[in-house]
């Protein structure tokens, strides 16, 4: 299918509740989509990177600018048969994964339309069990200003019907949230999320939440560090996570060698695309390592995709993937819910991503537009 043209927008949307973590607050998420255009089809794409770098180095302005004056320019006027083309034709461009994953995600929707297929059912085919139809998924938490507050928050979603709870943490804001929340609700399934926010120095203080009985420790050390993740878990009993320093198929093979952690977080934004994702979920799956697909406030775009590579078989853990409501009060694509029996979502069926973009919705929340021809 030749690609014919590219648009890409550059949107902002108010965020239901702001999200606090250790590196930043979002107040509303500005991200860029893209669509891809080819024989009267349209691939779409969301690029997560938002206003500031505090979870990777790429920003939006960053992303529009590789996207613009290096991919998009590598990609437009090319045949694409099958998606797995699209990270080889990105590849002469170091590092911006999240940049690469926003055409990466369009093709996968593209060539999944062509072929009369969802995502989920193309991005499982080489997999005799195939994909899923629901997916398990939990809810990821933001810091609230009193400790209260967040046994509020998390009474609430646990009332909507998620199984799952994540707390966000940093120092100074961590052991007694997390002994609070665990005394307050002994059954619940209770993960934390440091992004990045500790040192080694501080074993002593994870050791503390051994008796916890946390689902898992998502990256506490470096955002580029495995090595001294690989130190620390020996040391404490809770399972240990790695989200920010996994880039690529290497460092999941590294970390994994290493014995550095238990879990992998995968987010197909953060390694480029889901043809890496796949190949991650393969090489944890057979190495017994934990796997989920983390989150970054996607709009329903990102979702579907999202979705779709937890619907592969060797998912083993929830995801971070939420309800439209948790998010947005009006999304630009058809909104998602939770089926509160079971804590999960239903896995789009219909062609690609299986959703409906809302023109209107987008053209509403757009700030910057361009149409890229060959
Ligand atoms: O570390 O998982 C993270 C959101 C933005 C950046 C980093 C992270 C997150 C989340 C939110 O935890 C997950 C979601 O999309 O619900
Ligand atoms: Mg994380």
């Amino acid at each position: 299918m030749k690609i014919e043209q590219i648009d890409l927008y550059a949107i902002s949307m108010p965020l239901v509740s702001p999200f606090k973590t250790s590196f930043g607050t979002q107040q509303q998420r500005d991200c860029l989509i893209l669509a891809l255009h080819s024989e009267g089809l349209t691939g779409w794409g969301e690029c997560v990177a938002t206003n500031d770098p505090g979870y990777s180095y790429e920003t939006a302005v960053t992303a529009w600018h590789i996207l613009s004056d290096f991919l998009i320019t590598a990609v437009l006027g090319q045949d694409l048969q099958e998606p797995e083309q699209m990270r080889d034709w990105l590849r002469h461009v170091r590092g911006h994964p999240l940049a690469k994953a926003t055409l990466d995600q369009a093709a996968w929707d593209l060539i999944a339309q062509r072929d009369g297929l969802s995502f989920a059912q193309k991005l499982a085919a080489p997999y005799p069990e195939g994909s899923r139809s629901r997916v398990e998924v939990g809810v990821s938490i933001g810091m609230q200003p009193t400790m209260a507050q967040t046994m509020d928050v998390i009474a609430r979603h646990l009332g909507e019907g998620y199984g799952r709870i994540k707390l966000k943490i940093q120092p100074g804001h961590d052991l007694e949230l997390a002994r609070l929340a665990r005394q307050t609700f002994p059954h619940t399934r209770i993960m934390l999320d440091a992004n990045s926010a500790y040192t080694l120095a501080d074993a002593p203080l994870f050791q503390q939440m051994d008796g916890l009985n946390l689902l898992m420790i998502e990256q506490p050390l470096g955002y580029e560090d495995i090595y001294q993740h690989s130190k620390l878990h020996p040391q404490i009993k809770s399972p240990l996570c790695l989200d920010e320093s996994i880039h690529s198929t290497a460092d999941a093979q590294f970390a994994i060698e290493i014995n550095a952690c238990d879990i992998i977080n995968i987010k197909p934004s953060r390694v480029g695309g889901w043809t890496t994702a796949r190949e991650i979920h393969d090489l944890c799956r057979a190495a017994g390592i934990g796997i989920w697909v983390g989150g970054m406030l996607e709009t329903g775009i990102g979702r579907a995709a999202q979705l779709a590579l937890a619907a592969l078989p060797g998912i083993s853990l929830p995801g971070d993937i939420s309800a439209t409501s948790r998010y947005y009060h009006q999304d630009i694509a058809t909104h998602f819910f939770l089926n509160a029996a079971d804590s999960t979502i239903t896995v789009p069926t219909g062609p690609g991503l299986g959703i409906e973009v809302d023109k209107d919705r987008l053209t509403t929340v757009t700030q910057q537009r361009k149409t890229f021809k060959k």
